[in-house]
């Protein structure tokens, strides 16, 4: 079905982000709405001492600790965007502030001061090794940075912290997503899967020659919410072919249908509701020519940043998000490091791409846009690499 209304690709991917966004937010938090931990592995930096990242990498044993007997000090987390905050939840060791401010930033400079702490706020909650743990509701705020700044210590050492955990409501951001892996069903010679998600518009994927039923299949490294597929064809194309996706690289969903297909370059797959998955298979069907399929490169954009938030939020009270769409994964799970296999159940569970009503969008001479269901798929004519 051809539709032909002007419709430039930036115009397209904005329109596309727009219909998406709502959609994004809701899954930007856990099944049942709770706040996730957004500073897991975020960023962290101090006035003082080493090891700052210990307060972000999701382990209650390590810590950090400032200079010893210097006031004040300060520690902060950057979340990457302003988003909307829950709570922060500060495990002090015994060596703890007295005394400090909670404060929160958009930019990094201008700083609202959100809590007075005095000594009587955390409560111990563990003697082995001892920790002194402070929630502190920061719900009236959002905030891209947070810090703690520690004006009288409670003992002559430093100021020591097990974590700095800060809950809210991830803000989606669109991003482009990295694939880490590349696989297929053949490949010829030196042009192997790989080369498809090299970065390098001058060098491809083939597949052996005069076999249809062939495929592409690559790795986000995890879980991630996809809105965009871009698949750059060399001459040597699918005229018929299927986009799937998937969560376990098992269990498979076809999130677009391309057929009739003839002119190779970009053929951007913009879905029209975010899809949760780790991999991406491109599955021939048909060839233009009788050689093989031959892609330069796949890519592949959406929100997968808030994503992988959401997936990190290993501490605390995510038993509920686990089984949310998107996450059940950690952010950097690889083959090695992924989830138990209960969690993998979570992770098969949830549909793939709740796919919306097909909409007329359109083309110029140089876009031409295809309704395949209910995915789209546009066709940028590129200049000729020949
Ligand atoms: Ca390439």
């Amino acid at each position: 079905m051809l539709a032909s209304v002007v419709l430039s690709r930036v115009l397209l991917a904005t329109l596309v982000a727009l219909v998406l966004l709502a959609l994004a937010t809701s899954r930007a938090t856990g099944a049942d709405g709770d706040p996730v931990l957004l500073s897991f592995e975020a960023l962290a930096s101090a006035s003082s001492g080493a090891g700052v990242d210990r307060v972000v990498d999701g382990d209650p044993g390590t810590r950090w600790e400032s200079d010893w007997g210097v006031d004040p000090q300060w520690i902060q987390v950057d979340l990457g965007a302003v988003h909307a905050l829950d709570r922060v939840v500060l495990d002090w060791e015994l060596a703890r502030a007295s005394a400090y401010t909670l404060e929160v930033s958009d930019d990094g400079d201008a700083w609202t001061v959100a809590h007075t702490a005095t000594e009587a706020d955390p409560q111990l909650v563990g003697s082995s090794p001892t920790v002194y743990r402070a929630t502190i509701d920061v719900a009236s705020h959002s905030a891209r940075y947070v810090r703690v700044v520690g004006t009288a210590r409670t003992t002559g050492y430093g100021y020591s912290l097990y974590a700095f955990d800060v809950y809210g409501t991830a803000t989606p951001e669109w991003e482009d997503l990295a694939f880490v892996d590349a696989t297929a069903s053949s490949s010829r010679g030196s042009n192997d899967p790989a080369r498809a998600i090299d970065g390098d518009g001058a060098t491809r994927w083939e597949s052996v020659h005069g076999d249809d039923a062939q495929y592409l299949q690559v790795d986000l490294g995890g879980v991630a919410t996809v809105c965009e597929v871009v698949i750059d064809w060399e001459a040597a194309m699918a005229s018929d072919y299927d986009v799937e996706a998937s969560l376990d690289g098992a269990a498979w969903t076809t999130v677009a249908e391309a057929r009739s297909q003839s002119i190779a370059g970009e053929h951007i797959v913009a879905f029209t509701a975010p899809t949760t998955a780790r991999y991406i298979r491109v599955t021939g069907l048909g060839r233009t020519t009788s050689y093989g399929y031959s892609i330069w490169e796949v890519t592949a954009s959406g929100y997968g940043f808030v994503a992988a938030q959401t997936f990190g939020a290993d501490s605390g009270d995510d038993t509920d998000d686990a089984a949310a769409p998107g996450a059940s994964s950690s952010p950097d799970s690889t083959p090695s490091s992924a989830p138990s296999s209960g969690e993998q159940d979570d992770a098969a569970a949830p549909e793939l791409a709740a796919t919306g009503p097909s909409e007329a969008w359109g083309a110029t001479s140089a876009v031409s846009l295809i309704v395949c269901g209910a995915v789209l798929i546009a066709v940028a004519r590129r200049p000729s690499r020949a």
